[in-house]
């Protein structure tokens, strides 16, 4: 038995529908050519509890190849899915809003899918026996125990159902199929194996990196492979550092360049600026693809205030022009930098 693990997939997404579904035709083709009996889906399979009809018809189509080939597909709502879709079957499509359990002759999946009052509590409910050789979960859920997972799921205001290592590690799988975290992260808690696939394809300047599915192969030991997806269009956080990696003046034909690039760019201007204002106005009319974070320092608005302007030459003067120590000393006369 072979099992694909993916996750969320967040159709129906402003303007990255086209990027998402060509991504999930490299997951179809995976699936086919691994030789795969089920596709797992862990939430968040459309942005929205009730995505329109074409979003739908467009997701089947791209899995239609599948159904024809006989791989189950079996997907759990997440935060963002539940409330529309609930006994969605269709064509070999299970789509679940309520805890079940499903047998696939050796195996069974225990299905968790994102509930108001429960998900990782369902899970940790316990009463759970092993009576099958292969056990597997799927939850949507978050695992705090990971320092990233707990401070990108906390800075987000999303730390649904929480689940520690010690939770974890009691449970009676061999494989627990997470989804809510958008990185993959693939770890092990006792005898049980534990992954976040993460989103298919990029969706935000926090999922840089490459995307993956989890191939989880039920042989004479549970193992799992990664299996790495590329992406369509990635995000990218660049350091431009005013003065080293480009001049003050190549400042905006250089943002101008990036439209023609296919990725998403987050520019980090650092360094002094001759004339913020002037390096402002310039900027524009930017491409959708290109964001500017700002962190320059105005010598501008420093020579027009004594109290930054005198700041700023006893730092020079001591021998200590160090960019950071300015900026930082700037900042703290409050409301007088950009
Ligand atoms: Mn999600």
């Amino acid at each position: 038995m072979r099992l694909l693990h993916i996750s969320d997939l967040h159709l129906g997404k402003k303007d990255r529908d086209e990027d998402i579904l060509l991504q999930l035709e490299k997951v179809v083709g995976v699936c086919l050519s691994e030789g795969v009996d089920i596709l797992l889906i862990t939430g968040d399979l459309f942005d929205v509890p009730s995505p329109p009809r074409a979003t739908k018809e467009a997701f089947l189509e791209v899995v239609e190849p599948l159904r024809q080939r006989g791989v189950a597909l079996v997907a759990i709502c997440g935060n963002h899915d539940r409330g529309g879709l609930g006994g969605w079957d269709r064509e070999g499509l299970l789509f679940f809003e309520e805890p079940e359990v499903l047998r696939f002759g050796e195996l069974r999946l225990h299905l968790f899918p994102f509930h108001p009052h429960g998900s990782g509590k369902d899970l940790l409910k316990g009463g759970l026996r092993r009576a099958s050789r292969y056990e597997v979960a799927l939850c949507h859920a978050s695992y705090v125990s990971n320092p990233a997972v707990l401070s990108q799921l906390g800075e987000d205001g999303l730390l649904y159902y929480p689940l520690t290592s010690t939770e974890v590690r009691n449970l009676p799988f061999d494989y627990l199929a997470l989804g809510h975290y958008h990185n993959p992260v693939l770890w092990r808690e006792g005898a049980c194996r534990c992954g976040y696939p993460g989103t298919i394809e990029p969706l935000s300047f926090k999922e840089e990196g490459p995307r993956k599915a989890f191939l989880v192969l039920c042989e004479e030991e549970l193992r799992v492979e990664e299996v790495d997806l590329g992406c369509r269009r990635a995000f990218r956080t660049v350091p431009w550092r005013l003065g080293v990696e480009v001049r003050e003046e190549e400042v905006p034909l250089r943002l101008r360049e990036l439209r023609g690039r296919k990725d998403f760019f987050k520019v980090i201007l650092t360094g002094f600026v001759r004339d913020g204002a002037l390096l402002r106005a310039s900027l524009q009319g930017l491409p959708d693809n290109v964001k500017v974070d700002w962190r320059v320092i105005d010598l501008q608005r420093v020579e027009a205030d004594p109290l930054l302007k005198g700041f700023f030459e006893l730092v020079r003067e001591r021998g200590e022009g160090d960019e950071r120590l300015l900026g930082r000393g700037l900042e703290l006369l409050e409301g007088h930098v950009d």
